[in-house]
């Protein structure tokens, strides 16, 4: 091997972070980094689009808590990338991007495809740096690496011009930090024991920073101990078992539902883990009126509807235990959950047969959770089915349901299941996506059939973009500018080397994924949905009366 350079010196670095993968575009600006990547024992997997890249690196980040890594070329490759930086800067998925550069020696004149990729990403990143001198390396990547990784987990960036990449240097990997447990406050813990045992009818909302702090059995056994009933974020999914008697399963539609009787019932909302910007407090409290406890990781954003009486900062797991240790409501339950419960479910089960065709996307998602079993995982791409997803596909695990809700792009969901299958090769793994964001990222099914990650996209056919249609109608009586043609699904997949299928019948759906779930190759099932519901279900939720469970 010959003298080390500045990306050689790079590669080591991301190795010593214990990267495993490097998803990603080549270009000839960061052709160092490549050349660098060929004695490494990190994989690189060429993807057929920079967003793809991102939306894996994203995902890995998600699934894993480790920054997913994902690298561009200059320019239109760097352009490309920021859609799925900016959805892992949104989402709280630990993300590193790396970007090839022009050399220092051309960014001050007219350059070929130059942009300033610092104050370009400023914006989607927690931080970022260009390598201006070689000996920097290591700092600049531990640093990434750390700020990445680190409650609220995010993205950063690191931009490395071609003529510091081939530069000489000595240097190697800084060690590892050693994360330490934060805990919270004895004074906050105290209090926010007391609120909670005199409240009369407390409800948790857990979301995904519950899942990222690894609280979930804790906060099941908090619930189930103090019982109390608890709703669930879309990206919190998975929190509690769906099958626990307090799960209400999830809220976050932007419009009224049953769950949403639980929060107007409720006088007081232990909010754990809970990022704002999945679904705004102004939804749930909508008067600024309900009392509130803050358990997270971080202390409270400022919203002038998410105002906590307390807020208790630190280590979630080890804040439930201690506040469950202080709290006492012996003889009190909250007996409104059970009958809303009985409600919700009963909603749930009246798809169980139903035989219509186009399929009702309540049956499609409950035919789903037939066949995918506790670990394995779905990831939802963006749109109406995304509705549907977040509120009919429930969870028995952390992680088994990944809905973009913070960002909530388009074309998240075939890249994402390439990172799960990666990430989990023995579980089964489904991408669910509309037509519409299919169209957006389906490049990389070549991709997943390349690296060898076999799975499932379920296409809701609507021939348009169905949630935009759901929304125009509820707000102007008329959709516009939504309808659109389809290529034939089943042999685009097969003309890619694919397994393709279409649904028929509404009976064909379980057999048919099934069968799908077993191919050595990735799958494609286009699916025709009836998107009446979208508007029966609005019109409904609308005149809900949630007086009943009173
Ligand atoms: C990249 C991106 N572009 C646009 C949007 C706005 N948007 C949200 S949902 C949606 C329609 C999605 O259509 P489709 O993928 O067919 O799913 P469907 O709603 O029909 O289930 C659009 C355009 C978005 N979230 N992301
Ligand atoms: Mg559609």
């Amino acid at each position: 091997m010959g003298a080390l350079n500045t990306a050689d010196l790079l590669v080591q670095c991301l190795e010593n972070e214990g990267v495993e993968y490097i998803f990603g575009l080549p270009g000839e600006e960061n052709l160092h980094i490549l050349e660098a990547l060929k004695n490494s024992s990190i994989r690189f997997i060429t993807t057929r689009h920079e967003q793809g890249a991102a939306f894996m690196a994203d995902v890995y980040g998600r699934l894993t808590g480790k920054a997913g890594v994902c690298l561009s070329t200059l320019g239109p490759g760097a352009t490309n990338l920021m859609t799925g930086v900016a959805d892992a800067n949104l989402d709280g998925a630990a993300l590193v991007a790396i970007t090839g550069q022009v050399g220092t020696d051309r960014m001050h004149i007219e350059s070929h495809q130059y942009l300033d990729l610092v104050a370009m990403f400023a914006p989607v990143t927690k931080w970022n740096k260009q390598i201006v001198r070689p000996s920097i390396t290591p700092e600049v990547v531990r640093k990434a690496f750390k700020v990445a990784q680190a409650e609220k987990p995010g993205a950063t960036h690191i931009d490395l011009p071609e003529n510091i990449a081939a530069m000489a240097v000595e240097g190697n990997p800084l060690s590892l930090d050693h994360k330490e447990k934060v805990f919270a406050a004895y004074r906050t813990l105290t209090e926010a024991a007391n609120i909670i045992s005199k409240a009369k009818n407390p409800l948790i909302l857990a979301g995904n920073g519950t899942i990222r702090a690894h609280a979930s059995e804790a906060l099941t056994e908090f619930a189930t101990t103090l019982n109390i009933p608890v709703a669930n974020t879309f990206m919190g999914k998975g929190t509690i078992p769906y099958t626990h008697p307090l799960a209400l399963w999830t809220v976050g539609l932007q419009q009224r539902d049953l769950i949403t009787c639980a929060f107007e019932q409720s006088d007081l909302v232990i909010a754990v883990g809970y990022d704002l910007v999945e679904y705004s407090p102004k939804k749930w409290n909508p008067e600024g009126t309900c009392r509130i406890i803050h358990i997270g990781m971080t202390p409270a954003e400022v919203d002038s509807s998410y105002l906590p009486e307390v807020e208790v900062v630190g280590d979630i797991a080890d804040s439930l235990m201690d506040i469950l240790k202080r709290a006492d409501r012996t003889g009190k339950s909250t007996p409104y959950a059970a009958g809303l419960k009985t409600e919700i479910r009963a909603q749930y089960e009246a798809y169980a047969d139903d035989l219509g065709f186009p399929m009702k996307p309540q049956k499609i998602i409950y035919d789903l959770r037939q066949v995918m079993g506790a670990e394995d995982i779905v990831i939802s791409d963006v749109g109406a089915h995304k509705m549907w997803m977040a509120r009919n596909y429930h969870c028995d695990a952390p992680n088994t349901c990944l809905i973009s809700n913070g960002f909530a792009a388009m074309g998240i969901a075939i890249p994402g299941a390439i990172a799960a299958k990666l990430v989990h090769p023995h579980r089964k793994i489904v991408a669910v996506t509309g037509d519409g964001g299919f169209m957006m990222n389906n490049q990389e099914l070549e991709t997943a059939l390349r690296v060898g990650t076999p799975f499932v996209t379920l296409i809701f056919n609507d021939n348009g973009y169905g949630l935009i249609e759901w929304k125009q109608i509820n707000q102007f009586g008329e959709a516009s500018f939504i309808k659109f043609g389809n290529p034939d699904f089943v042999k685009f997949a097969e003309s890619m080397g694919l397994k393709g299928y279409r649904i028929q019948a509404a009976d064909e759906l379980i057999p048919i994924l099934k069968e799908a779930l077993e191919q050595p190759v990735p799958a494609v099932i286009d699916c025709p949905v009836d998107y009446q519901e979208n508007i029966r279900f609005s019109q409904q939720a609308g005149d809900l009366a949630c007086e009943i469970w009173d």
